[in-house]
């Protein structure tokens, strides 16, 4: 039912999932890590809805979570009550189909805002708290199942020479193509955000061990470096025209600068350096902060190591024992 009311408000690029439990609805909230936009109903089975409601305000704050109460009471002081148990909007049922769909829409409309917020405007990556908060939920449901959870950090190799030889705007172009090469091999459930000094980045990949991402850390390597950076310049070329003209017998030359446009592609040779860390969470009970070290003592082993490679913590350990 809710399904369809999405379909009429136009929304055909959220996945939409209807759950008529309050208690199975709040289990699969604390799954999910983008932002939300829930439609919920006062009265459920399992836990209420105003009581879902609090407990998702809490967990999440108002940019997280869109929540609609839509429910048959009508006073204001039920109103008043999903309101201050956290809810952003309340719609009365039977509902007048033209409000719902407004009222709908700018909940979307606000969550899409808040994604579009949490990118690196730059590369569309997360930005460094983002990736930093799904890593934390991805650990904290990797440590749920019982499954490996792996992550990477990538950093570009000598990039502030880039900077210094092309200039900043060609660095930022560089750095655009460094990581759509990069995405292009990630899985859709992998999260790939910027870190540190702005040329790394963290890459938390679920359900991955050891061995795995050691081998994905080296395809990024290779894709990366495979082929050059192209970046089109376009400058202003001034050429002397001349044309000789007779005039009252005499010749007199003239000559005048016109100005073209001149295209030229730079090749700019790019390699990255990847460090890699694994949890396993029936072995393992390290934080977060702990993994990313490791990854970026691996990362340190592979700059110390030459650069353009990929090496894991794993190595870099046994290599000092
Ligand atoms: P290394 O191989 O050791 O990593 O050398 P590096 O030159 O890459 O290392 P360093 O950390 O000294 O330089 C990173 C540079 O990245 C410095 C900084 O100016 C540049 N940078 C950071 N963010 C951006 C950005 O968004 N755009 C551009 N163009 N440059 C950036
Ligand atoms: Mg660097």
């Amino acid at each position: 039912m809710f399904e369809r009311w999405f379909e009429t408000c136009g929304l055909d690029d959220c996945n939409i999932i209807e759950i008529s439990n309050g208690e199975t609805a709040w289990r699969k909230i604390q799954t999910i890590i983008d932002p939300l936009l829930i439609l919920l109903d006062w009265t459920l089975p399992g836990m209420d809805g105003i009581e879902l409601c609090k407990r998702i305000r809490a967990d999440r704050p108002r940019e997280f979570a869109y929540i609609i109460f839509f429910s048959g009471r009508t006073s204001p002081e039920d109103e008043a009550l999903a309101l201050v148990a956290g809810a952003n909007d309340y719609i009365r049922k039977p509902p007048e189909p033209n409000v719902l769909k407004a009222r709908i829409v700018n909940g979307y409309v606000d969550i899409k805002a808040t994604v579009k917020l949490l990118r690196d405007r730059l590369t569309g990556a997360w930005q460094k708290a983002e990736i930093e908060r799904r890593a934390e939920m991805l650990m904290e449901r990797s440590k749920k199942m019982g499954r490996s959870l792996s992550i990477i950090l990538v950093d570009v190799d000598k990039f502030k020479e880039v900077n210094d030889t092309y200039g900043h705007a060609t660095g930022d172009e560089v750095l655009t193509t460094v990581t759509n090469r990069i995405r292009h091999i990630l899985k859709i459930t992998d999260e790939i955000g910027r870190y540190g000094r702005g040329d790394e980045f963290l890459i938390v990949v679920p359900h991955c061990d050891a061995k795995e991402i050691l081998g994905l850390g080296k395809r990024i390597v290779q894709r990366v470096a495979k082929n050059p950076v192209h970046i089109l310049k376009v400058t202003p070329e001034l050429m002397k025209q001349s044309e000789t003209e007779p005039t009252n017998g005499t010749t007199e030359e003239k000559t005048e600068t016109t100005e073209r446009k001149k295209i030229n592609v730079i090749e700019i040779k790019v390699t990255v350096s990847v460090g890699v860390a694994t949890i396993d969470p029936t072995k393992d009970s390290f934080s977060l902060k702990e993994l990313i070290e490791r990854a970026d003592q691996a990362l340190y082993g592979s700059k110390n190591g030459g650069r353009n490679r990929a090496t894991s913590f794993h190595t870099v350990r046994r290599k000092r024992m």
